[in-house]
């Protein structure tokens, strides 16, 4: 554009044009007034359409699989309401009006990996990025340019419209999480996989699986095979628990993949492990295997952190989900060991962590490892205190914010919430997003921070429809927290996105707490 002048017109002649010509469905829109979540970082409307249609054809650059699989998935996500099954094809060299073009390009420094652009014209549609990576999640963003209903599961009537313009677009933070106890009531393969795909949406990369605690063990361990035969048929108040088998684990570590969601795994130690304790006599300093436990107690619980055969056991744990983990790291709990003393706590986590590294992982620990002796690579998640960051900082390590105060799903939103509970206070959909990362812990910068994450505990969430229930709509500001420079976010402005947003997340059948603070548009 030369000059605001000439873009007026230019905008104006299109819009005349495109109404004269009855013959096209073509209509003037407005890129700018489309709800996306998270915003875009820079978003330039040309006040156009691109209609998609039957004839639409999904071209990819490139010969590898990974091309192909990120055009293959775009085609799937638009086939459901529109019926269109749209051909999926290795790109010619000459563009053809009507179609879709995903290109790997040398975008500019700083968009990384997941950094996309996309520009859309009435003729075409063209998706850039320096990694198919990036162009999955620039597909997110271009399903939230179509209409609600394109995420509706039976066919919808069209046109089915695209706004034109450019959009480009890199995330603040490089880790984007949430995680999911599925230690306190288990959630089956199948609906991990629902989660993952709604996660997707909203740009999410990490899920991390709180995989043990002290009411179960979900995780197949071949050579400690009563870890699952025992701890892992029980669950809170009673229910009969279940675990995932190494093969079921890496067919939801390899769907995740699929959608660029990285897996990370934790074993809760050395509380919170009474789940392990009943399963094996030896893992109690006084030999004694203890009861299994279905109430919502913490911090009773504690491996022998001065007996060497405990080593043995978490090296085993250790190399046999490091083994499963294509991704860097591996969680290692470290939360609220109330009765491990605190110099056995310390030669415990300096222990535990030699082994993750041996195994080639990262190690993640709630922020209570910070008391131990940190490789500069291992990460502290905050959740509660804010010494133990600050000390972690000052060894040189980065935090995760998980401030319970502000991103835990499991807290209630106001008085009235069922389920959920309310320690750390309510949470409103309005409190959700007001916070900052970077300056919510004084000593804590942004250079300090690998990025945020939104746990959902879950000693009150029993199935999807309560989980779906505590985690939307505020995953969709912790996504947006994640992803938008903390100058560019604005409560007034989100409110009335997410409100044009409901009807999205309706047509995906997310059951949501419709927060009065919002106002949504039927
Ligand atoms: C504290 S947060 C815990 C969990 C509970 C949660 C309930 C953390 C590291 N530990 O064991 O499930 O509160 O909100």
């Amino acid at each position: 554009m030369k000059n605001d002048w000439s873009s007026v017109m230019y905008v104006s002649i299109t819009m005349m044009l495109t109404l004269f010509a009855s013959c096209s469905t073509n209509q003037p829109m407005d890129l700018t007034s489309e709800s996306i979540i998270p915003k875009p970082q820079v978003i330039a409307p040309t006040g156009n359409s691109f209609e998609l249609t039957e004839q639409t054809t999904i071209y990819y650059h490139g010969g590898s699989d990974e091309m192909k699989q990120t055009a293959v998935f775009l085609a799937e996500i638009l086939r459901p309401a529109t019926a269109f099954k749209l051909d999926v094809r290795l790109a010619e060299d000459k563009e053809q009006s009507g179609n879709i073009y995903l290109n790997l390009t040398d975008l500019d420094e700083g968009q990384g990996s997941e950094g996309y652009e996309i520009i859309i014209t009435k003729e075409t549609i063209t998706l850039n990025a320096n990694h198919p990576e990036g162009l999955f999640r620039g597909i997110q963003t271009l399903r939230q340019l179509l209409p609600a209903g394109i995420e509706m599961k039976k066919k919808q009537a069209g046109p089915w419209l695209i706004a034109t313009g450019e959009i480009r677009d890199y995330p603040e933070y490089a880790y984007r999480g949430v995680m999911l106890d599925v230690s306190r009531h288990f959630f089956l393969p199948e609906q991990l996989k629902q989660y993952i795909d709604l996660l997707a949406l909203y740009k999410i990369n990490i899920l991390h699986l709180h995989l043990s605690d002290d009411q179960g063990w979900r995780i197949e361990i071949k050579s400690w095979p009563r870890l699952t035969e025992i701890g892992g048929k029980t669950e809170v108040d009673g229910g009969k628990g279940g675990f995932y088998t190494q093969e079921e684990y890496s067919d939801i570590v390899n769907y995740a993949g699929e959608r660029y969601i990285t897996i990370v795994p934790e074993i809760d130690m050395p509380g919170h492990t009474n789940a392990a304790l009943a399963s094996y006599a030896k893992l109690n300093c006084d030999g004694k295997a203890r009861e299994l436990y279905t109430g919502t107690e913490v911090g009773f619980s504690t491996l022998c952190t001065r007996d060497d055969s405990t080593y043995k056991f978490v090296d085993d744990v250790i190399r046999e989900l490091a083994a499963i983990t294509p991704g860097p790291y591996i969680h290692i709990g470290g939360d609220e060991s109330h009765v491990t003393k605190k110099p056995d706590y310390i030669y415990f986590i300096n222990r535990v962590q030699q082994i993750v590294e041996k195994y080639g992982k990262q190690m993640i620990g709630w922020e209570e490892i910070a008391q131990a002796e940190l490789l500069s690579n291992s990460i502290a998640q905050h959740w509660r205190n804010s010494e133990y960051p600050v000390l972690a900082v000052n060894q040189g390590v980065k935090i995760l914010m998980s401030p319970a105060n502000k991103i835990y799903l499991d807290m209630k939103y106001d008085s009235t919430t069922q389920p959920g509970l309310s320690w750390a206070g309510f949470i409103e959909v309005d409190s959700a997003y007001l916070w900052d990362p970077a300056s919510l812990v004084k000593g804590i910068g942004r250079e300090d921070i690998i990025g945020i994450e939104a746990p959902l505990w879950t000693e009150t969430i029993t199935n999807m429809e309560e989980l779906e229930y505590m985690v939307f709509p505020r995953i969709a500001g912790y996504a947006e927290i994640g992803w938008v420079p903390a100058e560019n976010r604005d409560w007034n402005e989100y409110r009335l996105r997410l409100g044009r947003h409901g009807k999205r997340m309706d047509a995906m059948g997310i059951n949501f707490y419709r927060s009065d603070l919002v106002p949504w548009i039927e």
